[in-house]
């Protein structure tokens, strides 16, 4: 019999292939010099420093799955590890990160022309270009297909009108991925760059989450442009939802790594901490908490990793990214609820990163679809009765 190793009980280390650990030692590495010193003055402050892009683009963490154009090309599983050391420091930094690769990067690659491909792509992977992705509409958000933003036929293009809300990174977006209705009602993908008359993206001030991340609305009034701003090769509301499924799949494993940064945190205070003449970890309510903390990371990270091997040999269901996607939220949100209380008092001051990342949780789990509509997704599954 081996001795448990309590951080990695199922031994997930020694699952990766050696490429896949060079990947993670590189990014974590980047996370904990270069992030993580950053990160309380960025949350405090609401600060989004643009620099970061850059940085990402240097690592080859931008796009890190598309083969070419600048790109490393490596595999999913990578692409998780990647999501799971970024947002072990902050959400809104993964979220940075997911936006350019899955979102943007991603939809140019796959539904682009091969001229779009090398105008964007490369300077998208360096981090030069800041990408933006919208499809949540005020008044449209678990529902996109509703969206009333339309794409009307002009002489040589389309002119572009309706809002987006909610949507990272646009404030400070020079690549702006745009989902339309053309005349025909059909939703099409379109691709908008700043400086376009028209084209606006004021920051949503306010947000008591995700704060190292910047959010806003995109304004879109007669933005006219021509045919080569269609993503000609995807049609309907497969499109958008194509790139859900590989950022619904990196944040799986991302928020993960935010719920680890809890649970040890939780572990070591309680170590430190006495009450009663003795540490609070020897009481048995404490060490049920941990229990559960690693009983839920553990066995989540093994079906990111499941998942990551199906996603690599194009196997992969959707409806598995949801379930993925849900419980992850779901689960790292709880323990960051759990590790916040056990810390007390000290539980809700920035010494520690456990109230940060509670906050940021709670837009994890409900961005990319909420914790309720994956729920809907998986019940549609089972029943194949639409519950929306
Ligand atoms: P439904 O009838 O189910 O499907 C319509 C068409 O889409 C296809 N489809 C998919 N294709 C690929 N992947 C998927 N996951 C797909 N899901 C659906 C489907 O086959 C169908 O195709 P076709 O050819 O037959 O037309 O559509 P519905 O309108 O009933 O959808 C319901 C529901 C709940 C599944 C969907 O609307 C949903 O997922 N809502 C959640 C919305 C959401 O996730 N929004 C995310 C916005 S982006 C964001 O949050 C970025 S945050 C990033 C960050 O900062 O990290
Ligand atoms: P609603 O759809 O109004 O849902 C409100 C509540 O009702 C939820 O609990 C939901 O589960 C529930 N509900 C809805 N429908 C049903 C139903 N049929 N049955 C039962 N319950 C239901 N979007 C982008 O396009 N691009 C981005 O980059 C982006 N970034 C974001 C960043 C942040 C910080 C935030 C907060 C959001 C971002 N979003 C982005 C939007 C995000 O995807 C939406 O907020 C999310 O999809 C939910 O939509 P909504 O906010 O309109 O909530």
């Amino acid at each position: 019999w081996q001795k448990l190793d309590w951080q990695d009980p199922f031994l997930l280390e020694a699952q990766l292939t050696d490429e896949q650990r060079m990947v993670r030692d590189s990014a974590h590495q980047y996370a904990q010099s270069k992030l993580l010193p950053r990160v309380k003055d960025a949350f405090q402050k609401e600060l989004t420093d643009p620099e970061i892009f850059r940085e990402m683009g240097e690592m080859g963490l931008l796009g890190s799955t598309i083969d070419g154009y600048g790109c490393p090309g490596v595999d999913y599983i990578s692409y998780g590890l990647v999501a799971r050391e970024v947002e072990r420091v902050d959400s809104g930094y993964r979220s940075m990160l997911s936006v350019q690769s899955s979102l943007v990067m991603y939809p140019i690659y796959a539904f682009g022309t091969e001229a779009q491909r090398e105008k964007y792509l490369p300077k998208l992977a360096t981090g030069e270009w800041i990408g933006c992705f919208g499809l949540t509409e005020p008044d449209y958000g678990s529902d996109p297909g509703g969206m009333v933003t339309r794409a009307r036929t002009v002489d040589g293009g389309y002119s572009l009108s309706g809002a987006k809300m909610w949507i990272s990174n646009s404030p400070i977006a020079d690549v702006f991925v745009v989902w339309a209705k053309t005349d025909d009602g059909v939703i099409r993908g379109f691709v908008l760059e700043k400086g376009m008359p028209g084209l606006s993206a004021p920051k949503i001030e306010g947000k008591l989450s995700l704060r190292a991340s910047i959010t806003g609305e995109i304004v879109m009034e007669d933005v006219v442009v021509g045919e080569d701003a269609l993503l000609p090769d995807v049609e309907g509301l497969k499109g958008p939802f194509s790139c859900l499924n590989n950022a619904r799949y990196g944040i799986a494993w991302g928020a993960l790594g935010a719920a680890e940064t809890c649970w040890h945190a939780a572990r070591d205070y309680t170590m430190e901490r006495k009450q009663f003449n003795r540490p609070l970890a020897a009481n048995q309510l404490v060490q049920l908490k941990l229990a559960d903390m690693q009983t839920e990371i553990s066995l989540a990270l093994q079906g990111c990793h499941r998942a990551g091997v199906l996603m690599d040999a194009g196997q992969i269901a959707p409806e598995l990214i949801s379930l993925i996607k849900r419980n992850s939220c779901g689960k790292s949100l709880d323990v960051a609820r759990k590790a916040r209380d056990m810390l007390g008092g000290n539980g809700i001051s920035d010494e520690y990163p456990v109230m940060r990342h509670m906050m940021n949780l709670e837009v994890v789990n409900t961005y990319e679809g909420t914790h309720d509509i994956h729920a809907l997704i998986l019940g549609r599954t089972q029943t194949d009765i639409p519950a929306f």
